[in-house]
């Protein structure tokens, strides 16, 4: 084993960390431990290399272990490792806060630390129902999400969210007045689309229904990712997030992308708004903003969102909320560095001279036996693959296994496997992580 490695622990010793969304007790028996990082690699507590296909969790975006951004978090935490934002302020929080305005969408420019991209949707729904009611309409309180759609594990991203899984375990306890629509995986129609599917714009006149159903002034704000990514990468059909753009406008109903998977440079520009050419009124953001070195999250808010809000006595607080970690200095570094890495690196627009390739790579996999659809944007890509009779999930799980005892690293997600490099990735690791989950897929029954 290599001696810089912390050691495995010893058996017994897995059982006191409760691990999030992960079969704990299969795990336990069988683990997978990663102890180093560098680039494009993990190293695993034996020592193996593996190739990783999903940066981290969708957040390593400038590929691990970047010096620039160790010796910034190294840097804060020597000058001042904790200040408050509650009615104090430090500079770098201003710093980061300008510098994001600079790469976001137009006038979204109203920045809201968070920790996290769940902290980030619920602080986007209350923003939303607190500007309504600034401006005088506080029956507007209603949120409507998507099925399939993840916004974090909040209370307020649960209930928006659409995830079976994520919701039936907690019943009632979710936001009340909250609608979906219905999600946009149409395999029928679009299956092996390369980039946006053609067919499904239509789908997004659902949301005149859903007024009809509830009144326009009954609804604060619809909330959709314009790229899902953990229920499986589904794609916006061409010409959908416009309609729900269209439609949001007509009843004065906040429109709120969940970025926090494809911001920071996953779809080849900073934000998927911007690939998209539809501008939200609100942002959520985390993962690429810091490349995962440090937790952190933030939502851009439209500059009339933030001046709805700029009324009444100066002296007045004018949103109850915040954490107490809202711009944490060793965060704001971390991002600071990561922007500067982005910036030096091209990161933030790399997605997109690589996407033909990347699109190439993943769709030769079609025709491979199990899978049934094979979807991409940007350096994004999903393999859809058919599930076991009566065993839901566990064909791509048995995939997502023997790739990492293969050396590379994807994402399983039900039935679908998802990749997500970082943005640094190069053409041979492209062949490799495609050429080893081929000749998974080849062996698998
Ligand atoms: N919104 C979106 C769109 C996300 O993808 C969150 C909110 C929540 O972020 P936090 O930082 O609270 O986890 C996410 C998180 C997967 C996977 O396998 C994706 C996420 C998290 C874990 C796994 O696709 N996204």
């Amino acid at each position: 084993m290599n001696a810089e490695l912390s050691p495995a622990p010893a058996h017994g010793d897995l059982d006191a960390f409760w691990m999030p969304f992960t079969a704990n007790r299969q795990f336990k028996a069988n683990p997978r431990l990663l102890a180093r990082a560098e680039g494009m690699y993990y190293w695993t507590a034996e020592g193996r290399e593996v190739l990783d296909g999903v940066a981290g969790l969708w957040c390593v975006n400038a590929g691990h272990g970047r010096r620039e951004i160790t010796e910034a978090v190294t840097r804060q935490l020597g000058t001042m490792e904790y200040a408050p934002t509650f009615q104090m302020g430090h500079p770098i929080a201003f710093e980061l806060a300008n510098r994001l305005a600079k790469i976001a969408p137009p006038s979204l420019d109203r920045i809201f630390f968070t920790n996290s991209g769940s902290e980030s949707v619920d602080t986007s729904l209350k923003i939303a129902v607190a500007y309504h009611r600034a401006r005088g309409a506080g029956q507007r309180t209603r949120f409507i999400g998507r099925e399939k759609g993840y916004h974090g594990v909040g209370f307020g991203g649960m209930s928006v969210g659409g995830m079976v899984n994520n919701r039936k375990f907690f019943g009632s306890s979710m936001l009340p007045g909250v609608d979906h629509l219905t999600h946009t995986l149409d395999i029928e129609h679009n299956a092996f689309s390369r980039g946006l599917p053609q067919w499904g714009a239509h789908l997004a006149n659902e949301l005149e229904r859903l007024i009809a159903l509830h009144d326009a002034s009954t609804i604060a704000a619809v909330i959709v990712e314009p790229i899902s990514g953990s229920a499986g990468v589904l794609l916006p059909p061409i010409g959908y997030l416009k309609r729900l753009r269209e439609i949001c406008d007509k009843h004065g109903i906040l429109l709120i992308f969940d970025e926090v998977i494809t911001g920071f440079g996953r779809v080849g520009k900073p934000f998927a708004s911007q690939a998209f050419d539809v501008t939200p009124d609100l942002m959520t953001t985390a993962k690429g903003l810091t490349n995962g070195a440090v937790p952190m999250g933030a939502v851009f808010a439209h500059r009339k969102v933030y001046d709805a809000f700029m009324q009444g006595p100066e002296n007045a607080i004018e949103l109850f909320h915040g954490y107490t970690y809202s711009a944490h200095p060793v965060a704001c570094a971390a991002a600071l560095a990561t922007l500067d890495v982005y910036a030096k690196e091209g990161l933030l627009t790399r997605a997109a001279s690589l996407s033909m390739e990347w699109e190439n790579a993943v769709h030769s996999l079609r025709g491979l036996r199990h899978v049934l659809d094979v979807r991409n944007y940007g350096l994004i890509g999903a393999v859809e693959l058919e599930p076991r009779a009566g065993n839901p999930g566990a064909r791509a799980f048995e995939v997502f296994l023997k790739c990492f005892e293969h050396g590379v690293m994807v994402r399983q997600t039900g039935d679908t496997i998802a990749m997500s490099p970082p943005l640094i990735i190069e053409s041979k690791q492209i062949a490799r992580i495609v050429e080893t989950l081929g000749s998974v897929l080849r062996e698998i029954v």
